[in-house]
């Protein structure tokens, strides 16, 4: 028996340069988790994914890996992955699933890219596939892939998570019925439809009613061939990773850099991917309302705000890379002098330590996306914080807020609360700040990503074998 994890991105990259090649092992909270479950329940882990590799590049290299896991690249040719990722998964399904339908884009054509890229894949799956394999599929890009992969392996163990909202019912019928069919069609080919939160759990099972007309007992859909249990499962991180960072050696030269750097100064932090749905032109803006409420700030404080490059190929990407860019350039012209630069911007990523370094420097994280399925840099920043000191306001549209309860929650879209909270953040006490942080790190340490993964794939387990025995229910 072997876990079999579906996602786009390989937890491995393979680069080449002029003289060499370098591989790099992905140490992501999705690869740990399931690496760590398939070790603790001593059952072999295989990864499927789009490779970003060519075939040749991998066959000279699937040696030169840390085999703690086998790895099985899907190799889709450009432009075929190209509709499927960009054209569809990312134009349409990732816009209209964080509730900007206004910037779907659809066509024909990606919707095929991405049906014959969900079959290459369950082709895959099911080739590598054995009797009592659990398979565990990720994410928007693989909707079709649980009705496929039934098709194909009639009695195998499904699960099926999305780590991005699933949306009402109101907005998902923008869709064309075709695809709204293949789309519900297909997540019901699981064992087990994972979501966030309850609310996306309710959307899902709402929108299966009213478009195949399927009721649910106690969310089960009780099928033909299979039942498929729809529930929600809060992803989480790996707590002790972040908590501990805080005294590595690096860490601690790192902050006390900072620190000096910004020695008269508080610190507010944010990081995210460049992308439309982290709200940080909303974030800026409520910045800058501060800034002018606030005067009294003016000098001592600064706005470290780390974007990360993200899916560049997409107009829609550079539009508000360009907005956000203006909008700093505004605040540090108008409100800033030449002694001080409120907005300190970056459009790189940063490594490991020196994002612990950022959490533990910062006295307020300011996490404002206009929707988010969960949001893991607001558990993170909350983990590392082993002094107990700083503060996190998280947007109320993140799948977080649901359970991080002592956070001091915004709208997004209110600049003006916005501006109230930071005020509020920046001024709280130290023993406000302890009671907050001790509270939400009590949780994170119980619902870690551990946590996370074994709730989920012992659920699949469970509804799959009451199919077996052919329980009524
Ligand atoms: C999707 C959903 C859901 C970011 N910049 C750097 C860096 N990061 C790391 C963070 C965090 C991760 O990337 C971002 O995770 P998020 O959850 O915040 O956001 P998405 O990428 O949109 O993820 C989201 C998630 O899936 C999981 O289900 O929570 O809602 O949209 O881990 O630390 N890490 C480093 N340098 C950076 O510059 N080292």
């Amino acid at each position: 028996m072997k876990i079999i994890t579906v996602s786009y991105r390989l937890p491995l990259s393979i680069k080449k340069s002029k003289d060499n090649v370098k591989i790099t092992q992905s140490a992501g909270g999705l690869a740990t988790a399931v690496l760590s479950y398939s070790e603790k329940s001593n059952v072999d882990l295989t990864w499927v994914g789009i490779a970003d590799f060519d075939k040749t590049t991998w066959e000279n290299n699937k040696n030169r890996y840390d085999k703690n896991f086998e790895v099985e690249p899907v190799f889709l040719e450009k432009q075929l992955n190209r509709m499927f990722y960009n054209i569809f998964s990312n134009s349409v399904l990732w816009a209209l699933f964080h509730y900007f339908p206004s910037f779907v884009e659809y066509t024909d054509d990606g919707f095929e890219a991405y049906k014959k890229a969900n079959e290459i894949v369950a082709q895959k799956v099911s080739d590598i596939y054995e009797p009592g394999d659990i398979i565990w599929i990720h994410d928007y890009h693989f909707l079709g892939l649980p009705h496929l992969l039934r098709k194909l392996q009639p009695d195998a163990k499904i699960g099926f998570f999305l780590h991005i909202p699933f949306p009402n019912f109101e907005i998902f019928r923008i869709l064309p019925n075709k695809v709204k069919k293949y789309i519900l069609n297909g997540v019901l080919g699981s064992n087990v439809a994972g979501f966030h939160t309850w609310d996306n759990t309710i959307h899902f099972t709402e929108c299966v009613e009213k478009i195949l007309g399927v009721p649910h007992k106690n969310f089960i859909f009780s099928q033909e061939s299979h039942r498929t249990k729809a529930g929600s499962f809060p992803i989480s991180i790996d707590f002790d990773k972040f908590h501990e960072a805080y005294d590595n050696d690096r860490v601690v030269t790192l902050r006390k850099e900072i620190k000096e750097l910004y020695e008269d100064k508080k610190i507010i932090f944010s990081v995210d991917r460049l992308d439309y749905t982290k709200g940080v032109t909303n974030r800026l803006k409520a910045f800058e309302k501060f800034l002018k409420k606030y005067p009294e700030w003016s000098e001592k404080v600064v706005f470290l705000l780390v974007l990360v490059p993200s899916r560049e190929e997409i107009k829609k990407y550079g539009e508000r890379k360009r907005m956000i860019e203006l909008s700093i350039g505004r605040i540090n012209g108008n409100m800033g002098n030449y002694k001080w630069t409120p907005v300190v911007y970056q459009y790189q990523p940063v490594n490991f330590n020196k994002l612990i370094a950022l959490y533990t420097s910062a006295d307020v994280a300011l996490i404002s996306p206009v929707r988010d399925g969960m949001n893991l840099v607001a558990k993170e920043y909350v983990a590392s914080r082993k002094d107990l000191r700083g503060a996190l306001i998280l947007s109320s549209m993140a799948g977080a807020a649901k359970d991080l309860k002592e956070a001091i929650t915004i709208n997004p879209f209110d600049a003006e609360m916005i501006a109230d909270k930071l005020s509020y953040a920046l001024n709280m006490n130290e023993k406000e700040q302890e009671v907050r942080l001790e509270r939400m790190q009590r949780y994170l340490k119980k619902h870690d990503v551990f946590n996370w993964a074994t709730k989920f794939l012992n659920e699949t387990e469970k509804i799959h074998k009451l199919d077996s025995k052919s329980t009524q229910l």
